[in-house]
């Protein structure tokens, strides 16, 4: 493989195309109207528009960008995350075009699509999955019947649904009617499918995902997993590796069950298998995502393993240079998405130009960004603009570090997750790692952010007190506001 498209925007691009660049790949980027000043343009080898600012008119294009790669002599696609990375059509598409698709195969795509098909090839191995129905289910008298069956309160599932997108809680009976009708219009609606399932609802259940890379020679790993539960609205927070409740009876067992699921729909590359782990440490498979995930990079900080290069070496048909035996859980890492959202206003989008941008920095700690200061955040995409990655030697330590990190990150201009994140990280709920999906829901009210500003009101008072001190002995008054920022730098450490 000598030359690689990257199929994607912002911080992705810009993380793949490293990597790619590092193994010696000339990089190409396609990008919409509004990124042509992206970092990742420029960082490309070769850069091309593909059109303007909406998805749908740019990066959702895949014939577009696949006549594209052929008329430049591409080799490769990663699609990244997101876009057009879990469509089974555009991976065909691509393969039929004689480029490689730097993923699983599309037939992989489709069964784990399908939430009720990935359950049916999980059932040929022996997978703990959530009691409910095998098939689609469309009959009220039936979806009574189950419901009493596996006990309320019950979820009704699209199957072409997935990250909590068409969902429906049952806690009465009497209920079910309603949101049977309910689910499968959505379900249609939404995805163009209207079959969905039925589950028992896990209660207050951890989200844990095991991350997994398989080669074209039949090796299949393991890479551990990651803590998913500190989320708002199925959007995660504050990811984190490995896991503070799993023992390594547990972790083992769980990782053998994610092998499976990708051995079952004949995997190949790196793909993440989702579990619910419920009070009790019962674990259910729930899907699997047949992508690089956002949170990848905690897995990377403990496994010391870049996992798009491995993405790359398997879809260039090597063999995985490495065993499960040779895999060794190094540290605890932490990652925390900053979104341009304001947290204290309901975490409306808060789009705008990015007048201050001074990232943190020090040992063990990694920034996935694609934008600069002075530049405006686009709002055709996602509000996210950075990821933050911290690695230390215990989970402790890596909770310090990223707090301190947090402190280090100066953005002006928009409103960010950051204060947010500081404060979800320091609760109690979250450095006891006693916590689950409810996080958020249960413990974050905007009023908890206050402190922020009156730390800031704090310092500014002493900055005030300390000013007038000296004042007392200077030769000059001191005009205290015009020198806040002076006093500030020469105070605060
Ligand atoms: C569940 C569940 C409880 N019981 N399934 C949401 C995302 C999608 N992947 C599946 N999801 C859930 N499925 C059963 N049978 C609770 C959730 C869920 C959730 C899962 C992971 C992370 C955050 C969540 C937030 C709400 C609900």
């Amino acid at each position: 493989m000598q030359k690689i498209l990257i199929a994607n925007r912002g911080e992705i691009a810009l993380r793949i195309m490293k990597s790619a660049k590092e193994m010696g790949i000339t990089t190409v980027a396609v990008y919409s109207e509004v990124d042509r000043n992206a970092p990742f343009v420029q960082y490309a080898d070769e850069s091309y528009c593909i059109g303007p600012a909406p998805s749908n008119q740019s990066y959702l294009r895949g014939e577009a960008i696949i006549e594209l790669a052929l008329k430049i002599g591409v080799d490769g696609i990663h699609p990244g995350y997101g876009f057009l990375s879990e469509n089974a059509d555009f991976a065909r598409k691509v393969k039929a075009a004689g480029i490689t698709f730097i993923g699983p195969s599309p037939e992989s795509i489709e069964v784990m699509g399908s939430k009720l098909a990935a359950k049916a090839a999980a059932r040929k191995y022996q997978i703990p999955m959530v009691p409910g129905t095998e098939d689609a289910i469309d009959d009220l008298e039936q979806a009574q019947r189950v419901a009493l069956e596996v006990g309320l309160p019950i979820l009704i599932k699209a199957s072409a649904g997935g990250g909590g997108k068409g969902m429906r809680i049952v806690e009465k009976i009497e209920e079910i009617e309603e949101q049977m009708a309910r689910a499968i219009s959505e379900a249609q609606n939404a995805f163009g499918d209207g079959s969905v399932f039925i589950e028992r609802y896990v209660a207050g259940p951890r989200h844990i995902e095991v991350q997994v890379l398989a080669d074209t020679h039949g090796n299949i790993v393991h890479l551990f997993e990651r803590e998913c539960s500190i989320q708002r609205r199925h959007q995660k927070v504050v990811e984190e590796a490995p896991s503070a409740v799993l023992t390594p009876e547990l972790r083992a067992a769980m990782g053998k069950s994610a092998v499976d699921v990708a051995r079952s729909c004949d995997y190949i590359g790196a793909g993440t298998v989702e579990f619910l782990v419920d009070e009790n440490r019962n674990y259910f498979f729930l899907e699997m995502n047949t992508r690089l995930q956002v949170e990848h990079p905690v897995t990377e900080m403990i496994t010391g393993i870049d996992l798009v290069k491995e993405q790359i070496k398997v879809a260039r048909g090597e063999r995985l240079s490495f065993t499960q035996e040779d895999l060794k859980i190094n540290g605890h890492a932490l990652e925390i998405r900053v979104y341009a959202e304001d947290p204290q206003n309901n975490f409306l989008p808060d789009i705008g130009t990015l007048k201050t941008y001074i990232r943190p920095s020090g040992p063990g700690v990694r920034v996935d960004d694609g934008f600069e200061e002075g530049m405006e955040i686009p709002i055709y995409y996602d509000p996210m603009i950075a990821k933050l990655i911290v690695h230390a030697p215990t989970r402790q330590a890596a909770i310090d570090k990223m707090t301190r990190a947090i402190q280090d990150y100066h953005i002006t201009g928009i409103k960010t997750t950051l204060p947010f994140c500081s404060w979800a990280i320091n609760q109690p709920a979250f450095t006891s790692g006693d916590f689950d999906t409810h996080f958020v829901k249960k413990y974050y009210t905007p009023e908890v952010l206050d402190h922020f500003d009156e730390e800031e009101a704090q310092i500014a008072a002493m900055l005030a007190a300390m000013m007038i001190e000296e004042g007392k002995n200077a030769k000059q008054p001191i005009a205290p506001l015009s020198n806040l920022g002076a006093w500030k730098r020469r105070y605060k450490n």
